[in-house]
């Protein structure tokens, strides 16, 4: 018998069509309504201005540690605007942006980062799952409700967002190889923001691209220009449809770039270059867009001053709220309280010398 191949498709559609200087493949421009592009570009933007004041409120020691999305906002809202309030959401932890156009609230976001388990709590009407550390857990999650939706015969979907440091997880592959024999109607958004902490991408895999493995799995995918918010939304908007249609999962590569540190507790410049940051600088997804909506009068630059403005307000109204509600939640003592039901020295030694810290820091607040 002579050796023969099988051929297996090796090609990957990709798609852009707002380049990074604003310009406009006008055969490839969806039909969005103008409200829509508007409410696009808020999500867009309230990620970004939440985002830098997340990242002076811990600075100044009036939050923990947060995990920044800057550079993200077209990934994150031009994926999410296509679901519907029954369909679900799964996130990671970077997807700040995402969760808030579902309608997380600002304040649980901040009370969360400020260390309190209520902020993590999901309202009963909300279809979000809460955010997921352990990398790329939160996908397979993603594919049991999947099938659950596909065995109650409902249309819903579910989206579930990682990053490219996940797919070298073994939940990843058992993920997408589930949803594709079972025909879960699963949306994987793999938000390739080129790091996974200090590792780059090129380290991450040996494959050219994160989305090759959806052909390995039997499923469509498809990459797409992550910081062109009109690319991610028509990629989501036909994955979406196929999965409500029967059709089953998608994998869409959203090629992007985290513009900040991994964590506030990171130090990104021990690690990439300045000019690599730069040239993904001019690549921003939120000014690309805008250039895109004043060239076509969507915008104007007194509706857009009009829109930071009241995103501002927005913001500032969250964290006064924040701050005053968490006067009354618990004290963060008590995290050394439900373990053991006697405590052993180690622990009591921690939380004596946890007390004296908190004393210190609240005389320290008293004296201004
Ligand atoms: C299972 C697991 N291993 C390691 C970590 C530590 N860790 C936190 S974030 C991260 C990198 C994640 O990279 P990626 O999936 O690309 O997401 P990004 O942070 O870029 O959004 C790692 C290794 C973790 N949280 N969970
Ligand atoms: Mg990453």
């Amino acid at each position: 018998m002579p050796r023969k191949n099988i051929n297996i498709s090796d090609k990957i559609e990709t798609l852009s069509i707002l380049d990074e200087h604003g310009k406009l493949d006008e055969d490839l421009e969806p039909d969005i309504p103008e409200d829509e592009l508007i409410k696009l570009l808020r999500g867009m933007l309230l990620g970004r201005k939440f985002d830098e004041r997340m990242l002076n409120l811990q600075r100044q020691g009036r939050i923990g540690t947060f995990a920044p999305i800057s550079g993200q906002e077209a990934a994150q809202i031009g994926a999410i605007a296509l679901l519907r309030s029954s369909d679900w959401m799964v996130p990671a932890f970077r997807e700040t942006a995402a969760e808030i156009w579902r309608g997380r609230s600002l304040e649980s976001v901040i009370i969360y980062n400020s260390g309190y388990c209520e902020g993590a709590q999901i309202p009963e009407n909300l279809n979000n799952l809460p955010i997921s550390v352990p990398v790329g857990s939160q996908i397979l999650h993603a594919v049991g409700l999947g099938w659950a939706m596909k065995y109650r015969k409902v249309d819903d979907v579910v989206m579930t967002i990682f990053g490219d440091g996940a797919t070298s997880e073994g939940d990843f592959h058992e993920a997408l190889n589930f949803a594709g024999v079972f025909q879960t109607p699963v949306i994987f958004v793999c938000q390739n923001n080129q790091w996974a902490i200090s590792i780059p991408v090129h380290k991450q895999t040996r494959s050219k691209t994160l989305v090759q493995k959806a052909l390995a799995y039997g499923l469509p995918g498809i990459q797409v220009d992550g910081n062109d918010v009109l690319a991610v939304y028509v990629a989501a908007q036909e994955a979406v449809a196929r999965a409500r249609a029967g059709g089953g999962p998608t994998l869409i590569e959203c090629v992007t770039y985290r513009m900040t540190m991994h964590t506030t507790a990171d130090d990104p410049t021990r690690y990439r270059s300045d000019e690599e940051v730069e040239m993904w600088r001019k690549r921003d997804p939120i000014e690309r867009f805008q250039k895109y909506l004043l060239s076509r009068g969507t915008l104007s630059r007194d509706k857009l001053e009009g829109l930071e403005a009241e995103i501002l307000t927005q913001i500032q109204t969250a964290i006064d709220q924040a701050e005053a509600e968490m006067t009354s939640l618990g004290d963060p003592v008590d995290m050394f309280d439900h373990s053991y039901e006697q405590m052993p020295a180690y622990l009591m030694e921690q939380k004596k010398a946890f007390l004296a810290e908190l004393d210190e820091s609240r005389e320290e607040a008293d004296n201004g």
